[in-house]
């Protein structure tokens, strides 16, 4: 009996480690490229360990019962039915109300971390003084009482179908790509024309829905230079599917090249 146990341990230590050195040496994301990046991934880390656990654990259960309860010659019905194990019961109570409680709270916590329940607010009131007073609905805000020292940085999205459009107030032109600088604490805010859309940024881990009425701001910086895509993740009709831009990051310098490149000559 006592070796029977050990070798349980054994087992289930096994497998636990197993499916920790995958969730720690299997990357399946694509490159981190914001500061949300990290702290979003150490969470689907933790479920992809969690889910590993279960799927082994399971599988070896399935392969082991295929060969330890297999009909025997001869043997005509299943035997005498079980009926109630109160220990195994409390169990499989207790242990998956212990991981869904702590998958909770510590999903809050990274939601926390993530700028989520930050107070929103957003430093588009230079441009137009009435902007100050208006609501704005829902957002990340990971940087909402800090300002960025970079000049020009304020942008606006508008979604329609099947396209974004980034209007840069300050340099009076409007652009089908949108250029961030690298390292910076970039706030945009975005609207729609028509129907729900959604801004999706797989490298940067972020994602906000734009609501047309109700004007929402995304927060984030950006840390690796680099070309990604901006996926609308809300299915807006039937070119839904096509309803791609890209976040083009570059070093500070080149932004501001790019930025001086397009904007308007004031008279
Ligand atoms: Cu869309």
């Amino acid at each position: 009996m006592l070796n029977k146990n050990y070798s349980l341990i054994l087992l289930i230590s096994t497998i636990i480690g197993i499916s920790f050195w995958i969730g720690f040496n299997v990357n399946l994301l694509p490159a981190e490229a914001s500061i949300n990046a990290p702290i979003y991934d150490e969470l689907f880390k933790i479920l992809f360990i969690i889910g590993l656990i279960l799927f082994i654990g399971m599988s070896v259960i399935v392969i082991y019962s295929l060969f330890k309860f297999r009909k025997i010659n001869g043997q005509n019905g299943d035997g005498i039915a079980l009926e109630g194990n109160l220990k195994l019961e409390i169990i499989w109570t207790v242990i998956p109300s212990i991981i869904v409680l702590i998958v909770g709270l510590y999903s809050y916590n990274i939601y926390d971390r993530m700028g989520g329940m930050r107070e929103l607010n957003h430093n588009h009131g230079m441009i137009n003084s009435d902007n100050n007073s208006e609501k704005i609905w829902a957002g990340i805000s990971q940087n909402s009482n800090e300002n960025s020292g970079i000049q020009n940085l304020d942008i606006e999205v508008s979604a329609m179908q099947f396209a974004f459009l980034f209007n840069y107030p300050k340099g009076e032109f409007i652009s089908g790509e949108l250029h961030v600088p690298v390292n910076e604490k970039i706030s945009i805010k975005m609207e729609s024309k028509d129907v729900i859309h959604a801004f999706w940024v797989p490298e940067f881990r972020i994602k906000q829905d734009i609501i047309p009425g109700q004007p929402t701001i995304l927060n984030f910086t950006p840390t690796k230079v680099g070309k990604y895509p901006i996926i609308c993740a809300e299915l807006c009709g039937p070119y839904h599917g096509g309803m791609r831009a890209s976040i083009i990051v570059e070093e500070l310098s080149d932004y501001e090249n790019w930025f001086n490149q397009n904007k308007k000559t004031k008279v």
